[in-house]
């Protein structure tokens, strides 16, 4: 059986690189497989959080799921700390995880900066929960964007590990599932940069939750050089900050970079940014719309949450139990 699972962090708003590179995926996989979508609020915890924003920020990624249209009950959908199987296998998964593995991560290293020994435990150990939450599930494949590829790598090699430990087909090894145009949206002030919630400015990233004329005088602002579009993609290659904005037109239009490039080529990056806005405008305020119409019943969408969460965590108890019989954890 093929199953899903993927999530989102409930750290600040969720932005287009998270649209884009994740959860618009979702919505076309949720007619082909069996989905799991959590709100990963454990691995929230890695950075300092109120706890009143942190609540109210898991709320709005459950309504931005559902507002970009994920079905809340063809699907399972939860918040990651009602069920506790997530914290418990990650522990036994660290116990069969050599050091040499967590510090190869680069994320770790991005995140934590320069002075390392001040970094928490729990960033350094995300990629450890992030492949509990994924093999606690025993699911096959699962949808992100491109900066979460070695952490789906290390998910592989532990499940990968614990099953020659055991000698055992316990874990299938997970898929990832990188798809689309935009894998990797970039900063609109730096097109080295990826586009990130932590980001001190915002003019770096649109949010799911802007209005138009937020988006239009982010775009208006986006950083971009004088020449006008080229003509084919290879001329992006040096020019990063134009082909960032080429391929965010391209993923909302549902068209390949050649295919803006044939309709905008010779164009004035002034004249393009408008039909940019346009169309972010276009595609982004139904959900926008949705999502504050959701928030206005916080008390609905806790009542999904809970159902959700009953319903992972019979699944989670299940496979949890046979890694604790596998490894010989006594159940009296
Ligand atoms: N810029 C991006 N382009 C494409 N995909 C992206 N994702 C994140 N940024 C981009 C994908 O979104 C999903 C959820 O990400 P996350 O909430 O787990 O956190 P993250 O990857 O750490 O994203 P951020 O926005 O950069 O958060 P901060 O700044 O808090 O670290 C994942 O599938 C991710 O690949």
């Amino acid at each position: 059986m093929n199953r899903i699972f993927s999530g989102m962090q409930p750290t600040r708003q969720l932005h287009l690189g998270n649209y884009l590179g994740a959860l618009r995926n979702w919505v076309d996989l949720q007619n082909s497989y069996e989905c799991i979508f959590c709100v990963v609020d454990l691995h929230a915890l890695t950075i300092d959080q109120d706890s009143e924003v942190l609540r109210n920020n898991i709320r709005e990624v459950a309504a931005a799921y559902i507002a970009a249209g994920i079905d809340p009950d063809k699907n399972i959908l939860f918040n990651q700390s009602v069920v506790p199987g997530h914290a418990e296998l990650s522990w036994i998964l660290s116990c069969h995880t050599p050091l040499g593995w967590l510090n190869r991560m680069t994320q770790f290293k991005e995140k934590a900066g320069k002075q390392k020994d001040m970094a928490n435990l729990g960033l350094y150990a995300y990629p450890t929960l992030m492949a509990a939450d994924i093999l606690l599930y025993k699911a096959t494949h699962v949808p992100v964007g491109e900066d979460q590829k070695q952490h789906l790598e290390l998910a592989r090699d532990i499940a990968g590990a614990f099953n020659r430990r055991y000698e055992t087909e316990f874990f299938p090894l997970p898929e990832p599932q990188i798809l689309g145009e935009a894998t990797r949206v970039m900063s609109l002030r730096d097109g080295k940069k990826k586009m990130s919630k932590s980001d001190e400015s915002e003019y770096s990233r649109i949010n799911m939750t802007d209005d138009a004329d937020t988006i239009a005088q982010k775009i208006r602002k986006a950083k971009t050089d004088p020449e006008p579009l080229p003509e084919t993609v290879t001329e992006l290659e040096a020019r990063p900050e134009a082909d960032n904005l080429v391929t965010i037109y391209g993923a909302l239009a549902g068209q390949s970079r050649e295919q803006v490039l044939a309709q905008f080529a010779g164009a004035q990056f002034s004249d393009f940014k408008k039909s940019l806005v346009d169309l972010s405008v276009d595609k982004l305020a139904p959900i926008t719309s949705r999502m504050k119409e959701l928030l206005g019943d916080k008390a609905e969408i806790d009542r999904l949450l809970k159902k959700g969460g009953e319903r992972a965590a019979a699944i989670a108890e299940k496979n949890l139990n046979d890694v604790k019989d596998i490894i010989g954890l006594l159940r009296p």
